[in-house]
């Protein structure tokens, strides 16, 4: 039902400010409503702009019914919801259910030892093992009640226990609200975890996840919206569970993003993308998967993908549209993170000064306590800081890129300069016009792309053959041999010709003979 639709992310801190305070708002959406829709988009994704105290950027939400100031206001919203529905588009609002902020009424009340709210959160007497997944352990002790609480992710952010049906409930209200203001689809944060039990050390994947999941289904989405779950390393079988019984309409893996990762979870040990794993990935999801897939290009909680995997400098252009030929031509559902669109690259900053994200700050500390030099800490993060994608839209060459007028609560990265909308847009050959193309191939040929593909690897060549057509695309910075042989027509090609060898960086689709 939700096949072949494209989902546009906006990290609303980082995309248009029109209050000149720094941070990006609802109305500097608006502005820029046509600037998405142009591309072909179909449903705008918001991170978090619900009331917060911003410690993780919205993920920490102290009022779930309320915009937060910082963003504008409800009836801006709501406004927001109209317009985007004027021009075919729909909204698809974050939610944030394993945990709330500290600062949230319920968990104010749970301190005081509320006998309703107590309950709402997760105690113990003693901590366990469990991590935080921003370092440290998941447990923090509180003065008031004498005991410990969860958190899997920073102290700020205690996680709501599910086991309690007024939590329940209380979500289902706060959802179908929204859905009476005319939101039409759902990202569900770090939905995997909700079914936890964490006396038993089960976070991830717990025994009652799928009964939350479709008893949340039952009494909000009702499969009528699009929804999508955030999980990290998926399986095959616990992505069929959640999405093939009336749980959600899909969810992300992330399994490809985890590639760089030298054990497959440690984001801050990285090796060198392999494209043979690159490709079972490819084969795993898109040929032995039976749902739909949400194929992600990046995010707000990754670097950006040319930078960690392609080239952001003198094959920056190439490089973007070699991603988006080969995400594109795949079956699923088409996310894109804000600035892809015009190859935004990482900011690769040494200095940790310039960092604002929790998991990074704490990442640093963490880094140096296990002996790393300040050196190699740096550059790790310059590599896999999430602030390289949450660093402002460069939309032209004026000063802070034209984001605001004040000043940008993240510096803009030094290239703005040069890779801006203004110019990416005015060039016939730009990133943009090269997305527009590959989005409306995407539309009118779906019958072509939801076919099944062989993947291959040869020499930093990754092949990629459907029924259709097949592409080629080079991750390295040499030329490389082809096969394409006596081809038929080009469907698509990042450089001006196809020659005996691809170039640097280049992708080129043909339609079969
Ligand atoms: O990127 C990550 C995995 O390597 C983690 O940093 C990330 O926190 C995790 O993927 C969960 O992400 C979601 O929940 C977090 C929030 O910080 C992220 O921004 C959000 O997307 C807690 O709500």
């Amino acid at each position: 039902m939700f096949e072949n639709k494209v989902i546009y992310q906006i990290y609303p801190k980082s995309f248009n400010d029109t209050t000149g305070n720094g941070y990006g708002d609802i109305n500097g959406i608006i502005e820029k409503l046509d600037y998405i829709q142009d591309l072909g988009v179909d449903y705008i994704w918001l991170s978090p702009c619900c009331m917060s105290p911003q410690k993780d950027n919205g993920y920490d939400i102290s009022d779930y019914v309320t915009i937060d100031p910082l963003f504008g206001t409800n009836e801006d919203y709501q406004r927001l919801i109209t317009q985007a529905k004027a021009r075919g588009m729909k909204i698809m609002m974050d939610l944030v259910l394993n945990h709330t902020s500290s600062e949230h009424e319920w968990f104010k009340k749970a301190l005081q030892k509320d006998p309703k709210y107590y309950d709402y959160y997760i105690w113990q007497d003693a901590p366990n093992a469990i991590e935080s997944f921003f370092g440290g352990s998941a447990w923090t002790y509180s003065k008031e009640v004498g005991k410990y609480y969860l958190h899997l992710f920073d102290s700020s952010q205690p996680d709501l226990n599910w086991a309690n049906p007024a939590v329940r409930k209380d979500i289902y209200d706060m959802i179908n609200y929204w859905i009476d203001k005319g939101v039409e689809g759902f990202r569900l944060d770090v939905i995997y975890l909700i079914g936890k039990e964490p006396d038993k050390l089960i976070t991830g994947h717990g025994p009652k996840f799928i009964e939350y999941l479709k008893e949340l289904n039952e009494n909000t989405f009702q499969d009528k919206l699009l929804t999508v779950g955030e999980c990290w390393g998926t399986s095959l079988e616990e992505q069929y569970k959640m999405c093939h019984d009336k749980g959600l309409s899909e969810a992300f893996h992330f399994n490809h993003f985890l590639l760089n990762t030298a054990d497959g979870k440690d984001k801050w040990h990285t090796k060198e993308l392999d494209l043979k794993e690159l490709c079972d990935c490819f084969d795993t999801w898109q040929n032995e998967y039976t749902g739909v897939e949400a194929l992600v290009t990046g995010s707000h909680d990754a670097p950006r993908m040319i930078s960690r995997w392609l080239n952001d400098t003198q094959y920056r252009m190439q490089s973007s549209k070699l991603l988006i030929t080969l995400f594109g031509l795949m079956a699923g559902d088409l996310y894109i993170y804000q600035g892809e669109e015009i190859g935004m690259t990482n900011a690769h900053w040494h200095d940790i000064n310039k960092y604002n994200d929790v998991e990074t700050l704490n990442a640093y500390e963490l880094l140096k306590e296990q002996g790393f030099d300040e050196k190699t800490i740096m550059e790790k993060i310059a590599f896999t800081s999430r602030d390289n994608a949450r660093v402002p839209m460069q939309w032209n060459d004026t000063s802070n890129a034209g984001f605001t007028t004040g000043n940008p609560w993240l510096d803009v990265v030094d290239n703005y300069t040069h890779v801006n909308a203004l110019r990416d847009l005015t060039n016939e050959l730009g990133v943009y016009k090269y997305y527009q193309k590959v989005i409306k191939f995407r539309k009118e040929h779906y019958d072509w792309i939801k076919q099944k593909a062989k993947f291959s690897e040869d020499n930093g060549v990754l092949k990629m053959e459907k029924p259709k057509f097949t592409l080629v695309a080079n991750f390295t910075d040499q030329k490389q041999a082809h096969d394409l042989g006596s081809t038929g027509d080009v469907l698509f090609n990042n450089y001006s010709k196809v020659e005996k060898q691809l170039m640097p960086y280049q992708v080129v689709v043909v339609c079969n003979k």
